[in-house]
C-alpha cells in the first residue's frame, strides 16, 4: 500500500499543523503504549521513571517525534531515509518490530485526540498509511 501524491500532501500539510507540538505528542503518545501496551516496558528498564510526566518520557517523546518528523521529510524513501534507524533499531536496541504498530497505533489516538477538527477521515487514512510505511521501513534491516 503505497502512500499516493495526494496522500503524501495530506500527511505534509498535518504535519505542518502539529510539529510545533510535537514534543508534547511523542511524549504523550509515548506514555500511552507504556501503559496501554506494558510490555514495551521492557525497552526502557533502565529509565527511573516511566510515568505520565517522567522527564525521560518526555525527552524520548521528543526523540522519536523528531524521527517521525525526519521521516516525513523523506516521505518519498521512507525506507533509504531511515536505514540507519532501522539499524539501530534492529542491531543495537533489538526491538522487537511489532512495537513499532503498537506506537503508531498510539499516535493515531494522540492526533486524533489533539486535533479533532484537522484529523478528518482523509487525514487519518494519509497519516495512518504514513506511519505504517514508516514501521515497514522501521522494519526493513531485521531480515
Ligand atoms: Ni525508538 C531510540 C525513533 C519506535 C525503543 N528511537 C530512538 C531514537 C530515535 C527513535 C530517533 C534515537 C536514536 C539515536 O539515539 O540515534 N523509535 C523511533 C521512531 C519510532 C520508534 C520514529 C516509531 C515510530 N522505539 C520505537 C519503539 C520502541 C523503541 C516502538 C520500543 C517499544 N528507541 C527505543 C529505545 C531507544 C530508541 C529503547 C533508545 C532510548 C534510550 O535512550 O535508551
Amino acid at each position: 500500500m503505497s502512500l499516493s501524491a495526494r496522500d503524501k500532501a495530506v500527511v505534509k500539510g498535518f504535519w505542518s499543523k502539529v510539529a510545533g507540538e510535537a514534543d508534547v505528542l511523542g511524549a504523550d503518545a509515548l506514555y500511552r503504549m507504556l501503559v496501554a501496551y506494558p510490555q514495551t516496558k521492557t525497552y526502557f528498564a533502565h529509565w527511573s521513571d516511566l510515568g505520565p510526566s517522567s522527564p525521560q518520557v518526555k525527552k524520548h517523546g521528543k526523540t522519536v517525534m523528531s524521527g517521525v518528523g525526519e521521516a516525513v521529510a523523506k516521505i518519498d524513501d521512507l525506507v533509504g531515509g531511515l536505514l540507519s534507524l532501522s539499524e539501530l533499531h534492529a542491531f543495537t536496541l533489538r526491538v522487537d518490530p511489532s512495537n513499532f504498530k503498537l506506537l503508531a497505533h498510539c499516535m493515531m489516538v494522540v492526533f486524533a485526540g489533539c486535533y479533532p477538527d484537522d484529523f478528518t477521515p482523509e487525514v487519518h487514512m494519509a497519516v495512518d498509511k504514513f506511519i505504517q510505511a514508516l514501521a515497514r521501513a522501521l522494519s526493513e534491516k531485521y531480515r
